[in-house]
């Protein structure tokens, strides 16, 4: 019996430094509107959507740093975006950085939020791979300081029942890891939504800039298959503050197909009707873990974080 569920990826073009929130949150209601139009009962947004991606840059003045995070979710700001989608039955993704106050010590986390057609936060992730580095490093053309500005997320990779299925979330870098699929494809996991900001240039290894849209697709797709799982991968694209990021949001099938891609480096919807019981052509088959999975093998994976020659 099929369990569809009909899924807009919801690409941004850049957002600059001075764009007030209200403007990138007007951009987002834009795109519901053309989701509403066609249906959608769940709109995935980027990585940190609400701002530019603020770690290109570094801050000496805390304040200014602060001025990028949300302290609550809904705020003012965002208050729209939730009373739009509650109005109009759609669920959504959102990227954001997270600032919140434990103890007199300020935590701040790379998150994104699962809301249901009702306009109830159901799920919080933390991006747990943090790239980049953590001190000012002069001699790159742009910074990549998420290692300094953000906390390593302490949520794990839940997975949630949502939308009539099990919806995990995981952010950018995330996606390039096999752990982070395969950590919610033991629990289930019928569609991973992810946002990204990915810069064409990656300033150690330059060489590798002209692969850029090909690995981002080849580490979804992989994930996608070898988990049974949809995944609804969406960038921040275009050129942001002088800084080109890439588009090639994308729908993935379980069988690791793209089903729909972005083809510009703005905003942009894509839609497609995704049935979650098609995971179990793999889930079942090939990628039947129960049946296959040999795991007195993998333990290296948990012990060791680099690599350990035995
Ligand atoms: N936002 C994010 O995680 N971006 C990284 C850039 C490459 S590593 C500096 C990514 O994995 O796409």
């Amino acid at each position: 019996m099929s369990r569809r569920v009909k899924v807009g990826a919801a690409q941004l073009g850049p957002i600059e430094r001075d764009e007030p929130r209200s403007s990138a949150v007007a951009r987002m209601i834009a795109l519901m509107a053309q989701a509403k139009e066609q249906g959608v009962q769940l709109i995935v947004f980027p990585e940190l959507a609400l701002t530019t991606f603020f770690p290109r840059w570094y801050f000496q003045d805390e304040a200014e740093l602060d001025k990028f995070y949300e302290v609550e979710m809904p705020g003012p700001e965002t208050r729209p975006l939730f009373d739009r989608a509650a109005e109009w039955g759609i669920g959504f993704y959102l990227g954001y950085a997270e600032l919140l106050v434990e103890h007199g010590r300020k935590h701040r986390f790379n998150t994104s939020i699962l809301v249901d057609a009702t306009g109830r936060i159901v799920g919080k992730y933390r991006k747990v791979h943090l790239p980049g580095h953590r001190e000012h490093e002069a001699w790159r053309p742009f910074q990549h300081l998420e290692k300094r500005y953000f906390e390593t997320g302490d949520l794990g990779f839940p997975v949630f029942e949502a939308f009539g299925g099990r919806i995990g979330m995981c952010l950018c870098n995330d996606r390039r890891w096999p752990e982070t699929y395969r950590v919610m494809g033991l629990r289930g996991v019928e569609m991973i939504l992810l946002g990204y900001n990915t810069p064409v240039h990656y300033p150690p290894a330059p060489e590798h800039d002209y692969l850029q849209q090909f690995h981002n697709h080849l580490v979804m797709q992989a994930g996608a298959y070898q988990n049974g799982t949809w995944v609804v991968g969406v960038a921040k694209a275009g050129r942001e503050e002088g800084c080109d990021l890439i588009g090639d949001s994308c729908i993935i099938a379980p069988t690791g197909e793209i089903l729909v891609k972005a083809e510009t480096l703005g905003d942009e919807l894509i839609v497609a009707d995704c049935d979650l019981a098609r995971c179990s052509e793999l889930k079942e088959n090939v990628f039947n873990f129960a049946l296959h999975r040999e795991p007195q093998h993998y333990s290296i994976i948990t012990e060791t974080k680099g690599v350990r020659i035995d």
